[in-house]
């Protein structure tokens, strides 16, 4: 992609309403522009992100054998009178009303549309266990949408709901989904730790939420040390016994904000930390909550009918990008991790014009491209150190700078954006370099 044909619109000014790093950084990075308070369009930069973000959320789900589906962002009234939830969810909810007179809202979450799915063909025990996602568009009329995209009123969420014959069965979804946001974050480049969650609207007795580190955090939180350093779990097969790896990770004590004051906290002083973190996935295990009300239930393998326990677990995608932003940045601008950067690589060409400038971009790109690599080539007019500062803020892993001086000793200058670090080489080792950097 070449920046002169790329809409960009980067702002050079920090825009007075964005309060913290990401939600500054997306604005003058050209990600989003906002449609009304809490709504956001999302521009080519953004979207490629959230795309990316997307997908290996999607990868993760798959691989736990959760199965993808898309139901509507317009839900009707009906449903949530069914589960009780249409009075108790207040001003939160988006009512609408369609040309007939008929009771509509747009989804804040989708337990009971999922759950009318599922009763509507689910008849015997055979039927079950199931999981069942989609990534989709939510509102909530959030009193206070604030920091850009990370709470926003419009905001895409994955959610993902079980459907089970008993309490273990269900507690086995329950951990594929506790350990498929483990590695899902991990695949993201963040490091989010799970801690105990109170379950608030969407009901349950057992919940945690997924929080990913960053100083400029809205909730504070406290944990043991040793969850810092916790290891991923490896390679999984989703059909072994995964409790004790949830075990692992939940034996060491975490808590969010007020919930837990220090002075009651298991944790010996000199082993506790506080941190800052962002609420980035949360994950229930709720029961009969929704099936009961709503009469999903299938005939046992003895033939009495039994009602079915059900999770939901939502990872936030949109407000992903943000916390990514938080936990990865710099006083220049966004260090994306390589699995979510927009383009892999940024060539400035320092004399667009310039024959031999032009063909050492190109002959660059073309074995960048070739070996599977997005690129974003300045060849805009603009000063060399506006092309660096924009190139810093917009955050791709390398950058490669092609001038005259260097093209005529076979020279190209990297940066890591991470380090900062630069070494000056031949095309050969810059194309090595950048493509072999995990
Ligand atoms: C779980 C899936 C639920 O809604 N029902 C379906 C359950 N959980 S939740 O915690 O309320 O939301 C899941 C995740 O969505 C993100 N999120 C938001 N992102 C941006 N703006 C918002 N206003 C917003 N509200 C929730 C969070 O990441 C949350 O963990």
């Amino acid at each position: 992609m070449r920046l002169s044909e790329f809409f960009l619109p980067t702002l050079k000014e920090t825009p007075s309403e964005a309060q913290i790093a990401s939600h500054r950084y997306m604005l003058r990075a050209g990600m989003i522009r906002q449609s009304s308070a809490g709504i956001y369009s999302w521009l080519p930069l953004g979207f490629r992100v959230l795309k990316k973000i997307e997908q290996i959320v999607r990868e993760e789900q798959d691989a736990a054998g959760a199965q993808e589906v898309l139901m509507p962002t317009i839900q009707p009234a009906d449903l949530w009178r069914e589960s009780g939830r249409y009075d108790d969810y207040g001003k939160e909810m988006l009512r609408i009303t369609d040309r007939h007179d008929r009771d509509m809202l747009y989804g804040p979450t989708n337990e009971e549309q999922i759950t009318e799915i599922f009763r509507a063909s689910a008849r015997s025990y055979r039927d079950v266990p199931r999981m069942l996602y989609h990534i989709q568009w939510k509102f909530r009329d959030e009193v206070r949408p604030r920091f850009g995209i990370m709470r926003g009123r419009e905001f895409l969420m994955k959610d993902a709901y079980s459907f089970d014959l008993d309490y273990e069965s269900s507690k086995r979804a329950y951990n594929k989904m506790f350990v498929a946001y483990l590695k899902t974050f991990e695949r993201l480049g963040v490091k989010a730790i799970p801690l105990r969650a109170d379950t608030g609207p969407i009901g349950g007795d057992l919940s945690h939420e997924f929080v990913v580190l960053a100083d400029t955090g809205e909730s504070e939180v406290f944990c043991h040390k040793d969850l810092l350093d916790m290891p991923t779990p490896g390679e999984i097969d989703y059909s072994d016994d995964l409790q004790p790896i949830v075990d692992q990770w939940t034996s060491v004590y975490a808590a969010a904000d007020d919930k837990h004051v220090p002075s009651e906290c298991p944790v010996p002083e000199a082993d506790l930390v506080t941190r800052r973190g962002i609420e980035v996935g949360h994950i229930f295990h709720f029961g009969d909550k929704y099936s009961r009300p709503m009469g999903a239930k299938v005939a046992g393998p003895d033939g009495q009918e039994v009602t079915l326990q059900m999770g939901s677990y939502g990872i936030g995608v949109s407000r992903l990008v943000g916390g990514i932003i938080e936990a990865s940045h710099d006083d220049d601008g966004i260090i994306w991790p390589k699995s979510v950067a927009p383009f892999n690589a940024g060539i400035i060409n320092l004399k667009p014009g310039d024959p031999d400038c032009d063909a050492a971009c190109e002959a660059l790109e073309a074995q960048l491209s070739g070996a599977g690599l997005d690129v974003l080539i300045d060849d805009t007019d603009e000063r060399a150190g506006a092309k660096f500062a924009k190139m810093d803020l917009i955050g791709l892993p390398w950058q490669a700078v092609i001038g005259p001086r260097g093209v005529k000793n076979g020279i190209i200058e990297v940066k890591r954006r991470r380090t900062g670090e630069k070494e000056e080489l031949s095309t050969e080792a810059a194309v090595n370099k950048i493509v072999g950097f995990e």
